[in-house]
């Protein structure tokens, strides 16, 4: 076996998760071995989302494959340092990609990883893959970081970016069991879902969001090609949805209308939800959205508070977040609203002001978390004096910092119960919520 490709994210040492049970098949991997497949690598997956590392282990151990190839974010890091150790422990090359590694490239090198790749994918781990058949040098592969014989890193030139999406083929949905995901949806939730996406990379500039597999770019694929993919998907797994997992799925509003027609002309029409920021929503996306069977449509606000909108660099303003959400329950459309407590320079105020905006808006689901700084990014960058890491690198994830001079835990935790009893309309947990923050608002991360 050329490579064996896997994720290191394990669904039942994830409580939370199990508790919620929407697990998606982990599309980054599932591209890279249909494009390596189809250039007659022998690649296979082990999908580590309902294994275990004892299966994994073996797996490695039985099979050696000349390289493990692990996807890593910031919250899988423990594992793919396990996998690491494992994969060399039994001959194997080891390479990681995915958002995380390149981060964190020396740390990743230091722990044994042979190449780390930089950003997209498909193209670099093709040149690795050559170059381990081949034993020849590493330099000449594109989008790599890697260690010199004499210790130093080395950082090789960029990789083109895949010009057509088009012309990939579909991710590789085959090589693994999708049917455990459906599975888990239909015997959680009543209903089947399969993921999708239909671009890669956003070029906005949030500054706290992670670019850094895709950079700014943004490149689409045709809306046939997207159709005829949900039409394959519909006959083969029969879900009774889909999950558009793009960052803006509505970023392009000609797209859309043109993807509406192609899957008009397929009589194909399968509920779905999606992502969208508000400035790319108006009443006609809204229309067609819906008329394709689009139920749900999540919607960064992040805050109430336009100081805070603008501190983040999100380009959007409070009210078209309110229109939005108007224009989306106005068609039929659920709206999910994701929030952010603690970014840079939020007070009180703030708080207050994101409250009243989420009540204004009157979401049907909203999702909170307090903002954590991914390296990386601007955000990261910002708060970088202040951050102290919990824990080791190696034993931790990136969410389990401190900054210091922000409010503690228990004041967002305060926050948090305020706009859900606010929400809820319970008046006196909400005034209790609003006193704690009050009482709490000294309470500072030193
Ligand atoms: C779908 C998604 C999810 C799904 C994951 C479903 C799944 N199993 O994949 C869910 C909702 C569960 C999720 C959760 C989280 N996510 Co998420 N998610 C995404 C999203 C929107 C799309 C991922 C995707 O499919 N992309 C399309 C594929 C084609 O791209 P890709 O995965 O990056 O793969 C390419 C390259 O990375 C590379 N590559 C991938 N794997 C490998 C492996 C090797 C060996 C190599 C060489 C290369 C390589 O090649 C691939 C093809 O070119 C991305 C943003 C984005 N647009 O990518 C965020 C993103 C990955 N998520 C992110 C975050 C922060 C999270 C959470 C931590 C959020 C939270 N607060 O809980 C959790 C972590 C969950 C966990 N415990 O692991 C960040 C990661 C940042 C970072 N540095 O780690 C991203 C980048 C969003 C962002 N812009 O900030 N997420
Ligand atoms: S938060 Fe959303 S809109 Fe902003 S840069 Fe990230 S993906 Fe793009």
């Amino acid at each position: 076996m050329d490579l064996l490709l896997t994720h290191g994210y394990f669904l039942a040492d994830d409580p939370k998760e199990i508790a919620i049970m929407k697990p998606y098949a982990p599309l980054g991997l599932l591209y890279l071995s249909s494009h390596l497949r189809a250039r007659g690598f022998d690649v296979e997956i082990y999908d580590s989302t309902f294994g275990s590392r004892q299966e994994l282990f073996e797996l490695i151990e039985r099979e050696r494959p000349r390289a493990v190839g692990i996807y890593g974010n910031l919250m899988t890091r423990a594992n793919v340092l396990a996998i690491a150790h494992a994969a060399r422990e039994n001959g194997c090359r080891v390479v990681l990609g995915g958002p995380e590694p390149a981060n964190y490239a020396e740390e990743y090198l230091n722990a044994g990883a042979d190449a780390i790749v930089n950003g997209e994918g498909e193209v670099s781990l093709e040149g690795l893959l050559g170059a381990f058949a081949s034993s020849s040098d590493l330099g000449d592969v594109p989008g790599i970081q890697y260690r010199e014989d004499d210790g130093t890193i080395v950082r090789t030139n960029a990789a083109p970016l895949i010009a057509n999406l088009d012309a990939q083929p579909w991710p590789d949905r085959e090589r693994i069991d999708l049917a455990k995901y459906i599975h888990a949806w239909r015997s959680h939730h009543g209903r089947g879902s399969v993921s999708v996406i239909t671009a890669r990379g956003c070029p906005y500039h949030c500054r706290w969001c992670s670019h850094s597999v895709y950079g700014k770019t943004h490149r689409r694929r045709s809306p046939a090609s997207v159709a005829e993919e949900i039409a394959w998907i519909r006959d083969r797994y029969q879900p009774e949805m889909l999950w558009i997992a793009d960052d803006v799925f509505t970023i392009h509003p000609g797209w859309i209308m043109q993807f509406a027609r192609e899957m008009n002309r397929r009589d194909l029409r399968i509920p779905f939800e999606c992502i969208t920021r508000a400035d790319r929503m108006n009443p006609e996306i809204a229309a067609t959205l819906s008329e394709l069977g689009c139920f749900r449509v999540w919607v960064g606000s992040e805050s109430g508070s336009q100081k805070i909108l603008d501190a983040m660099q999100r380009g959007v303003r409070a009210g078209q977040v309110r229109d939005a959400v108007g224009t989306l329950r106005q068609h039929g459309i659920e709206t999910g609203m994701f929030l952010m407590w603690g970014y840079e320079g939020e007070d009180l105020a703030d708080i207050e002001a994101t409250v009243e905006h989420v009540k204004a808006c009157r979401p049907d689901v909203f999702l909170t978390t307090v903002s954590y700084p991914i390296k990386g990014t601007p955000y990261y960058d910002d708060v970088a004096p202040r951050l102290v890491r919990i824990g080791e690198w190696r034993a931790s994830t990136d969410r389990e910092v401190r900054i210091e001079g922000r409010h503690s835990r228990r004041y967002y935790h305060f926050a948090d119960g305020l706009l859900k009893s606010e929400m809820a309309g319970l008046i006196p947990e909400a005034d209790a919520a609003r006193r704690g923050l009050r009482e709490t608002f000294e309470d500072v991360e030193a």
